[in-house]
């Protein structure tokens, strides 16, 4: 029997009966009409929702208009509709229209919708007769995707076509985020992860609206982006990994790939030269960068701390000054990591002067530096980014010298952590860090004397000594990513985790229409 026969008929009824007498339902086995959209349980949770009782429904009529003129907007409406066609099969297409279209379509469009939303908020109107989606710029427009995604029953991730109904819950969201940073990091040195794994990722961390990936390119164990002017850094640095395996590295080609398809998710890639520690692979590649002119071995363990550029070289400099012309060249984004973290057989009295003449050539380059805690010992460019994971005290030096700070503390949002002393993969020099830990902290409470208006935002790290594959990345970093991707996201005031655990579990469906390895884990409440 069909819905809007189903639904005639109860209007029938109910002329006719008393409202009690009614059936809930007329064919149980249909899913109900979502009319709540209060009950939907997106991540991260919206900054403010107001429900209208009533629900759209995409149907073989339904197009994605968008607003004429505009390229981007296109090819958003065509995403969105790659999104929409392989499960519902409804062959949904993007038409251009000069003003609002008639009733039964989705609508996307720029509009001045108030400087609250920034550049990345949003504002999805749905009734039933339409679907409204608007932004002050296309990033907004992408976020609100997401949510409209997410409003949709998980099936819709499914690349098979799937029964519907297609139905969203009617109201109003205006959303936007709390930080302008919210990102993941992927080590790719300890372990090489293909392009492709790359890209899948960069979809499911984007689901969450996070807007960063930082790519760790360099360490003890390999070197994975090409050097043009210094070729033997991957054909010898990127030769190996942790545990002996065949390594590997990207192209500049590969990179650009992988760059663009970011950009084309709004989301920033975050190139990371770890230096001067972190360098063995650099080390075993030229001999010239070691104080004795000798090369170092390979290294495939797993140990820190051992390894430094010879700082008091002027090669050193050059080298450098090569490595980042040639990433800045190929990296539209405006942040350059220079790692600094760990440089324990550095002297401090060497340390110090190399950070501060690394941050010259970063800003000779045109781009703005981030750097583990350590770098805040230096004299930091007005511009430079400390990213917390280790000592609170490194993060304040660096807010004292006015340095914003990018907060990955360890024992929350460090992603290679076990969940308990029972998770096969991972570290727990930081604790281990199950799904309510990981969630249950405010950036701009971690640490005295850095409040929200220090803040850049949030990231998780990957670190893969123990992470060999997509699946064992999938594994550690859901369901840890999504409560980051909130705290990034949504106003403390609005997160609580008795609430957060049920509306996690909601995502199961989705998680599993999408193929994720995700952790169980049994401090979640996991619904459909
Ligand atoms: C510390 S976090 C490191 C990494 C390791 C990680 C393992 C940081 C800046 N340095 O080199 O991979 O611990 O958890």
């Amino acid at each position: 029997m069909n819905k809007d026969f189903c639904s005639l008929t109860a209007l029938f009824a109910a002329v006719l009966l008393a409202a009690a007498m009614l059936p809930m339902s007329c064919n149980p086995a249909l899913p109900a009409t979502p009319k709540d959209l209060a009950q939907d349980a997106l991540l991260p949770r919206p900054v403010s929702l107001e429900a209208t009782g009533s629900s759209f429904r995409l149907t073989e009529k339904t197009d994605i208009y968008v607003e004429a003129g505009n390229p981007e907007i296109e090819r958003l409406g065509q995403y969105l509709a790659g999104l929409l066609n392989p499960a519902t099969g409804l062959e949904i297409g993007v038409k251009t229209t000069e003003e609002a279209p008639p009733s039964g379509h989705i609508y996307l469009a720029l509009n001045n919708n108030g400087p609250e939303l920034g550049p990345e908020g949003y504002q999805l109107e749905i009734t039933e007769k339409a679907v409204n989606l608007t932004a002050n710029q296309p990033a907004g427009l992408f976020y609100g995707i997401q949510t409209l995604r997410q409003l949709l029953p998980a099936a819709i991730e499914q690349q098979e076509k799937q029964e519907g109904p297609w139905e969203i819950a009617s109201g109003t969201i205006r959303d936007y985020p709390t930080y302008p940073y919210r990102g993941a990091m992927l080590d790719v040195a300890r372990h090489f992860f293909a392009v492709e794994d790359v890209k899948r990722y960069i979809d499911l961390i984007s689901l969450y609206k996070m807007n960063m990936l930082h790519l760790h390119l360099s360490d003890d164990q390999g070197w994975r982006i090409e050097i043009k002017s210094w070729p033997n850094l991957t054909a010898k640095g990127g030769s190996t990994e942790v545990g002996g395996g065949a390594g590997g590295y990207f192209t500049q080609e590969q990179y650009q790939d992988i760059v663009q398809y970011a950009q084309d998710r709004y989301m920033t890639i975050i190139p990371e030269i770890d230096m001067p520690g972190h360098t063995n692979a650099a080390l075993a590649s030229y001999a010239v960068l070691n104080c004795d002119d000798k090369a170092r071995e390979l290294y495939t363990g797993t140990e820190v701390g051992f390894s430094t550029l010879c700082t008091t070289k002027d090669t050193i400099y050059q080298f450098i000054d090569d490595v980042i012309r040639e990433l800045a060249a190929i990296t539209p984004g405006p942040y350059l990591h220079i790692g600094g973290d760990e440089s324990h057989v550095t002297p401090m009295a060497e340390y110090i002067p190399f950070i501060n003449r690394v941050q010259s050539i970063v800003a000779a380059h045109g781009k703005q530096v981030i750097g583990w805690d350590e770098i805040a010992n230096a004299t930091l460019e007005p511009n430079t980014v400390v990213q917390y994971w280790s000592k609170a005290e490194n993060a304040q030096k660096g807010v004292a010298q006015g340095a914003k700070v990018l907060m990955s503390p360890a024992s929350k949002a460090y992603v290679d952590m076990k969940y308990d002393s029972t998770t096969q993969l991972g570290l727990s020099w930081a604790g281990f860090i199950e799904i309510d830990t990981g969630y249950i902290w405010d950036p701009a409470t971690m640490a005295e004397g850095i409040g929200k208006e220090n803040i850049l935002g949030v990231e998780a790290p990957l670190w893969t000594e123990t992470v060999t594959n997509i699946k064992e990345l999938e594994y550690m970093t859901f369901p840890r990513i999504p409560g980051i991707a909130e705290i990034g996201w949504t106003p403390a005031s609005l997160r609580d985790w008795e609430e957060y655990k049920v509306r996690l579990g909601k995502q199961k469906g989705r998680f599993e229409a999408l193929g994720i390895n995700y952790y169980v884990s049994p401090k979640v409440t996991w619904g459909e």
